[in-house]
């Protein structure tokens, strides 16, 4: 009964591109990099059976020092991600509004790779930390490649590039001890929150649920910065870009994300690999907000300040289009690692604004790919290649492939005709007035810190505050400096003295004396928008661990999980070992999982088949209560094919369930209610227990 992962051979314009470079080894003969049929690849060639290596052993000395070379630097920021191939169409003609060939044509599938990542973390850190994430697109267009380096958060901490290294020192590990891993919980990057009060919106969205999303298709996507889209009559809009996951948006719980660094460290990437290995391919509608530019000046914040958002109340999403994520890479090294994004990267009818964020990111991404890749020429590496052809004067360098013909590598010349030549059709800067005096200063435009802080906070539901007070309260545990944590409370007073003093209580601080969010509750309103509890709840790509063991009903089992799978879920077999597992009648199954590999953590909801047998056996098996516990806890979906297992075992589990739990289902006619209760994803009312 259980559903095997199909290989989805799908293909981009650009993996079929990709195939010139890749190599497959079956029925092949083992060579050197030099071609030469090796004979032996298990001994050095020595001077005698027990004598030392030889020096002209050249086999040996290129596989060592291949091997001893193979790491690169990772990303000094976003080192840990996952990527994928996919494409991205249009809904309608943009012609409007941009020229970006890649937003004229509804029929045109534009290939893209997406990478996301974690933030702080090194590569080998655990997916699922409390950090803000990566959603980078590359969209390999015919006008050539545009990146959208965006995050799951739609401000940013900092609001001028020149802080950013400060920022990224006080958030990694601290240096003399480089000790903690891919966490915020410590003394140096609550120090700069209160050095920096500029960072008070981001750190609400850092503390909120959005840190811990259950899955990258579960994510929304932000371009951040006020970018501009221009026609081709020249005319300019501000414009900020969204991706709306059509999954809707879903987090994990703290306690559960705790537990999955130890049980499942790539949760996030392994359910993205396997979403598409089975054809539950991502998906994300485009969205843009779009400002005329004479409406610059017409909100309570700067649009060009990055740690200001658009609330979707006043400028709504427009969706222009879809992208679909449907390909796994063949090679990670090749692929997610070598993969270099750089929000300077543009297309024809794209330019950027001043926000000053903006602008010194694009020193930084060519920057760092010279010491990350290795010299000029990533942009040659093949995931990196744009479709179109590229044609210039650049030469040489470190790892150069490309071949250039004739003696001209200068413009302008004679002796190639003048080529390669500017055209008319070349992309040209938006001809913004500026002036100016030269100065190093913020706008006063700049310097509302909280208004917007606030705005996030009164947004949310009753749950997700709770879960904002916790994560401030988690981290701030983990702060040796009281009077540090004394500021923090002091500082996010100014959002909301409620959040300021639910904080203080939980970490002994004083409550500030003017707890009541004088900088911005008042003035900040809410936005509906910004609350999960408002986003798309849907069954599809949740997982189920469905518990049976030797004698379970198979037949009811089986159409419970017809009915599942036809709703888009993904159920899978726990049971008491692995192997298969016979039923009472009916069909027997294949278990995927035995309680030794598997955990609640790693489900959205639990479902106990019925069947006499196999309840006697699930109930003598000692992780099935920390299974029930674990769920129950982390508000998830839990149903019993009988009434009386569920009162059997939930009371074995220690668990009181409150009366009318509408996430405890049991009995006859289950499916369409518990696909009901999957779709929720998350219990809330047992918060109050
Ligand atoms: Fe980045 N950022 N960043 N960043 N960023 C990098 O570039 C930087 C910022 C983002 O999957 C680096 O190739 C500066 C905002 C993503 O490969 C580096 C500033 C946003 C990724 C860099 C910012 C991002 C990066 C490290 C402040 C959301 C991963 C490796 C001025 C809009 C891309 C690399 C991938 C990566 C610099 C702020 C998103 C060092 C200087 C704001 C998704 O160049």
């Amino acid at each position: 009964m259980s559903e095997q992962p199909k290989r989805h051979p799908n293909e981009t314009a650009k993996t079929e591109r990709l195939k010139d470079f890749t190599v497959d080894n079956d029925g092949q003969k083992l060579t050197t990099n030099t071609g030469l049929h090796v004979a032996e690849d298990e001994h050095s060639l020595k001077a005698g059976v027990r004598g030392p290596t030889l020096m002209e052993d050249f086999h040996f000395r290129e596989k060592m020092t291949h091997f001893d070379h193979e790491r690169i630097p990772e990303r000094i920021v976003h080192a840990r991600g996952a990527g994928a191939h996919g494409y991205f169409q249009a809904y309608e003609p943009l012609t409007e509004l941009t020229e970006a060939g890649f937003l004229q044509d509804p029929s045109k599938q534009t290939p893209v790779f997406v990478r996301f990542s974690t933030v702080a973390g090194s590569r080998g850190s655990a997916d699922t930390v409390r950090d803000v994430r990566g959603f980078a697109v590359k969209f390999y267009t015919e006008e050539g490649n545009f990146d959208l380096v965006g995050n799951n958060m739609p401000v940013f901490f900092i609001q001028d590039a020149m802080k950013f290294p400060d920022f990224i020192h006080a958030v990694k590990p601290e240096p003399h001890n480089e000790i903690p891993q891919a966490q915020s919980a410590h003394d140096t990057f609550w120090d700069f929150v209160v050095h920096n009060t500029e960072t008070a919106h981001m750190v609400m969205w850092a503390m909120s649920d959005r840190s811990l999303p259950r899955s990258y298709a579960m994510m929304e996507g932000f371009g951040v910065h006020t970018f501009r889209l221009v026609n081709a009559e020249g005319k300019a809009r501000f414009v900020k870009f969204h991706w709306k996951p059509l999954l809707g948006t879903h987090s994990l719980v703290w306690d559960e994300v705790q537990k999955l660094g130890g049980k499942d460290p790539d949760f996030n990437r392994r359910d993205l690999h396997d979403s598409i290995e089975a054809g539950r391919c991502p998906e994300w509608e485009f969205g843009i907000q779009v400002l005329e530019e004479e409406d610059e000046f017409k909100f309570g914040f700067d649009i060009l300040d990055p740690t200001k958002l658009w609330p979707e109340e006043l400028v709504p999403v427009r969706k222009i289009g879809k992208l679909t994520l449907n390909r796994n890479t063949d090679n990670y090294f090749a692929e997610t690692e070598q993969i270099a994004f750089h929000p300077g990267h543009l297309v024809k009818g794209i330019d950027f604004s001043n926000d000053p964020l903006l602008q010194g990111r694009l020193f930084s991404y060519t920057d760092t790919q010279l010491s990350r890749l290795g010299g000029p020429n990533f942009n040659e590496l093949p995931i990196n290649r744009p479709m179109c052809p590229v044609h210039n004067n650049q030469r040489d360098g470190m790892h150069r492939m490309t071949i250039n013909r004739g003696p001209a590598a200068y413009h302008k010349n004679g002796i190639a005709g003048g080529s390669p030549h500017p055209s008319a059709d070349g992309y040209k800067h938006h001809q913004e007035k500026v002036e100016g005096h030269v100065t190093r200063e913020r706008s006063d435009s700049f310097k509302d810190h909280y208004s917007q802080a606030a705005l996030f906070w009164n947004s949310m539901s009753d749950v997700e505050k709770g879960h904002i007070v916790s994560a401030f309260s988690f981290e701030l545990g983990h702060v040796k400096d009281k009077a540090l944590r004394q500021a923090v409370v002091d500082m996010f007073a100014n959002v909301s003295g409620e959040l300021a003093a639910g904080i203080a209580a939980n970490i002994g601080a004083a409550s500030p004396a003017e707890a009541d969010g004088a900088a911005g509750k008042s003035k900040s309103g809410a936005s509906p928008a910004l609350s999960m509890m408002n986003t798309v709840k849907t069954p599809k790509g949740r997982k189920v661990a469905v518990l049976v063991a030797g004698g379970f009903d198979g037949a009811a089992t089986d159409a419970l999980v017809r009915e599942l799978r036809a709703a888009g879920i993904v159920p899978e077999f726990c049971s008491t070992r692995l192997g298969p597992i016979k039923s009472g009648s009916g069909a027997d199954v294949e278990a995927d999982h035995s309680f030794l590999t598997s955990d609640s953590v790693l489900f959205d909801a639990v479902l106990v088949a019925g069947g006499k047998a196999s309840v006697e056996a699930l109930a003598a098996e000692p992780k099935l209560a920390d299974f029930l516990k674990e769920a129950f806890r982390h508000f998830k979906a839990i149903g019993f094919a009988r009434t009386e297992d569920a009162e059997r075992l939930l009371a074995l589990a220690g668990i009181k369930a409150q009366a009318g739990d509408p996430g405890l289902l049991a009995g006859d006619g289950l499916g369409q209610p518990f696909i009901q209760a999957v779709a929720e994803h998350r219990h809330w009312t047992r918060q109050a227990q």
